[in-house]
């Protein structure tokens, strides 16, 4: 395997006390340079942003510093233009080459981020402070479709767990919930039908595996709009659709969330959305997949159980029927 096997999670161990205590030196630290760093770089990103309202323009202009991770793929990667352009984001259209057209509108800076639900405290926090809570990785995940397409993506963030530790749930919150920002005005092409804003979320025992990626940026830039700028996440072993993009607030509760896909449908998008090629879509196999890499015509490939990350994710899932619980 490419990766390392990583902790095996369960959900007792979430959140235990003393984590709280050994945090609180990071979190008072975090808070600190909030304060100081907020204000000079969300000028600067605004500055940016109102020259080149632009998404392309304003991502070439926004590189991010990364440093390497340890849980690469070596698949081809899809190239940038390809994976910026060829996008799920309702807000901004249905139409797969919608957003990267029309998803400049959304404005993401100044952008705060709310905390909320079964946490110690809530928080209003601004994303710039979070993008600098910790070094940004830049890692090569394999992002498989729910409509069987899939890409390679190097995406830049930091593990999802280092924040949820930083929020402080409660011992008794199970879930986090990821919430859409929802802005009319600067979603003019929302189309109807849909219970928008979007929602997804993760149990908090698969959040916290390190593979789960808070995630700003793609290719060493930050996030195109159409990729889900500024902040989104990034769980490699399920269907693309748990990956909410534009986040405004996560939600920590005690009780399965609700999610956009999974009240639309419950009987074809399920809750828990891991990858699996022996759970057929009721309209579609899920056993291969088109891979849009850099060749011309999308190769038919298998897919793999978690998509590749069962080394890494399996466990979590140990005596749960995964085609009940699809
Ligand atoms: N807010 C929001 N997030 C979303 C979606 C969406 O429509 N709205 N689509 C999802 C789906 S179905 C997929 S496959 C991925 C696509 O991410 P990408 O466009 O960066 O490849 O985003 C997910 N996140
Ligand atoms: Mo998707």
């Amino acid at each position: 395997m490419l990766f390392r096997k990583g902790p095996d999670i369960r959900s007792s161990e979430i959140t235990p006390e003393g984590a709280f205590q050994k945090h609180s030196q990071d979190r008072r630290q975090f808070l600190a340079s909030a304060a100081v760093l907020g204000a000079g770089a969300l000028a600067a990103t605004r500055f940016v942003g109102m020259l080149n309202p632009a998404t392309k323009v304003f991502a070439d202009t926004q590189k991010l510093q990364t440093i390497p991770s340890q849980y690469n793929v070596t698949e081809t990667q899809t190239p940038e233009a390809k994976a910026t352009a060829y996008n799920n984001y309702y807000e901004f259209g249905t139409d797969k080459s919608a957003p990267a057209r029309n998803a400049h509108t959304l404005q993401t800076r100044p952008w705060t981020v709310q905390v909320d639900g079964m946490v110690a405290k809530p928080l209003t926090l601004d994303v710039d402070s979070i993008m600098k809570y910790r070094p940004i990785e830049s890692r090569v995940y394999r992002h498989r479709c729910v409509e069987a397409w899939s890409m390679v993506i190097p995406w830049d963030g930091y593990s999802l767990a280092e924040f949820i530790k930083f929020c402080n749930p409660l011992p008794s919150a199970k879930y986090v919930q990821f919430i859409t920002d929802l802005n009319k005005k600067q979603m003019p092409d929302l189309p109807f039908g849909f219970s928008f804003p979007y929602s997804e979320g993760l149990r908090l025992d698969e959040a916290m595996n390190p593979l789960a990626l808070l995630t700003f940026g793609c290719y060493g830039n930050v996030l195109p709009n159409q990729n889900g700028a500024p902040i989104r996440v990034v769980s490699p072993w399920k269907y693309g659709f748990k990956n909410g993009k534009a986040i405004v607030k996560f939600h920590f509760t005690d009780k399965q969330p609700h999610t956009l896909w999974n009240d639309m449908a419950p009987d074809e998008y399920g809750f828990y959305a891991n990858v699996n090629p022996t759970v057929d879509h009721p309209r579609w196999s899920q056993a291969h997949e088109r891979r849009i890499d850099s060749s011309p015509f999308p190769k038919t490939i298998p897919t793999l159980p978690f998509n590749g990350y069962a080394d890494q994710v399996a466990g979590i899932y140990n005596g749960m029927n995964l085609k009940r619980f699809f």
